[in-house]
């Protein structure tokens, strides 16, 4: 009998690593279907980081604005880190100074009523127990109090959240798009769009020659990218947010922002960076294998080294000519010396407002279409 137990045994732990493997691929297999497919006419680079060509950004920008020690990045998991947004820092001040402060007061109040407790009625002092089984006064104190607490809680963040969601009227609209594993940018009202991949280390195996490494300039490790989100600072700047294949979020910590990319949905955000500076974010929904190498680095630039962006992009100011037609140039607000003669071809230019979906005004957090 015991033999039989043992053969058993031996057998199972022989056959689970063989049926493991031949799980694996199949669950992979799984998986990869579970993906949606690129449609045709999509970026093919979608397709995964090994199979992706950064060839295009190979050559490293001229002048890339390194982040401030301390703002737009991780602060070594205390607190939260520094506000850029009017909204983010009366969120911030509402946790650290009020929530806070009544989570102090009230663990301290607990802990003061359990020694209480603890003391005057011990054994030794108190050998026979009180029979008191209600107290109408009590509870009548202890229903109403916790009931006005949360309600000094209610009133703040309420307001709070509104405001969140009362965009007003937007300077500048970005339409970003969620993809395994990058992020694209359509500013429709300027003619850019891009895509936005993680930069690899200089030893990263994976990277390939021909492809630009992360520089301490570009940002933190995991978190710079080869093309950023360049807003202008002091302006409102509305997200439009949508996914091309499964459900990504899109964050930016200093900005308190966060929202679901959501395939087949538009949701908005909206941001008034006052400081300019160099934000870092990432994805933060779980969307798949390399769902942590999809960073999102916002550069915010006072507005005339906006422009100036805009027409390196090859794309164009609402309200200027287009960049296309040759005098343009000279009413352009960008110098010559901004703008090199090479760089103002498009090949990603389209008319302002070709994308209906960006320049609607859809209520925000809805579903407005599903164009996507
Ligand atoms: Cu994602």
């Amino acid at each position: 009998m015991k033999l039989i137990g043992w053969a058993i045994v031996l057998a199972a732990a022989g056959l689970t690593p063989a049926a493991a493997q031949e799980t694996a691929p199949a669950a992979s297999a799984a998986a990869q279907q579970a993906a949606p497919q690129q449609s045709a006419g999509q970026d093919p680079r979608g397709e995964g980081a090994a199979v992706v060509d950064h060839s295009a950004h190979v050559a490293p920008p001229s002048a890339v604005t390194p982040p401030t020690p301390g703002l737009g990045v991780p602060v070594g998991g205390k607190g939260i880190q520094e506000q850029v947004t009017g909204i983010g820092r009366d969120a911030a001040t509402f946790h650290n100074v009020w929530l806070l402060t009544l989570c102090a007061l009230i663990s301290l109040f607990v802990l003061g009523l359990l020694g209480y407790a603890m003391v005057r009625y011990r054994r030794a002092a108190h050998p026979t127990p009180s029979r008191t089984s209600h107290n109408t006064t009590i509870e009548v104190i202890w229903t109403l109090v916790p009931v006005l607490i949360l309600v000094a809680i209610a009133i703040p963040s309420i307001r709070l959240l509104s405001a969140q969601y009362s965009p007003p009227k937007a300077d500048l609209t970005v339409k970003v798009i969620g993809s395994q594993w990058f992020w694209t940018y359509e500013y429709p009202d300027h003619g850019v769009t891009f895509d936005s991949y993680m930069l690899k280390e200089a030893n990263d195996q994976t990277r390939k020659p021909n492809e630009r490494a992360r520089t301490d300039a570009d940002g933190p490790p995991l978190l710079a990218t080869d093309e950023r989100l360049v807003i202008p600072a002091g302006k409102v700047v509305k997200f439009i947010i949508t996914s091309n294949d499964v459900i990504h979020a899109f964050w930016v910590p200093a900005f308190w922002n966060k929202i679901d990319a959501n395939p087949g949905q538009l949701n908005e955000i909206w941001a008034k960076v006052d400081r300019p500076g160099v934000y870092f974010g990432q994805c933060t929904e779980l969307c798949g294998a390399r769902h942590a190498y999809m960073p999102i680095a916002v550069e915010a630039v006072p507005e005339a080294r906006f422009a100036a962006w805009v027409a390196s992009k090859g794309g164009s100011m609402p309200g200027a000519r287009p960049a296309a037609t040759p005098d343009s140039t000279g009413a352009s607000p960008v110098s010559e010396a901004a703008v090199p003669a090479a760089a103002r071809p498009q090949p990603n230019a389209r008319p302002p407002a070709a994308d209906p979906s960006a320049v609607q005004q859809p209520a925000t957090n809805q579903a407005a279409t599903a164009q996507n």
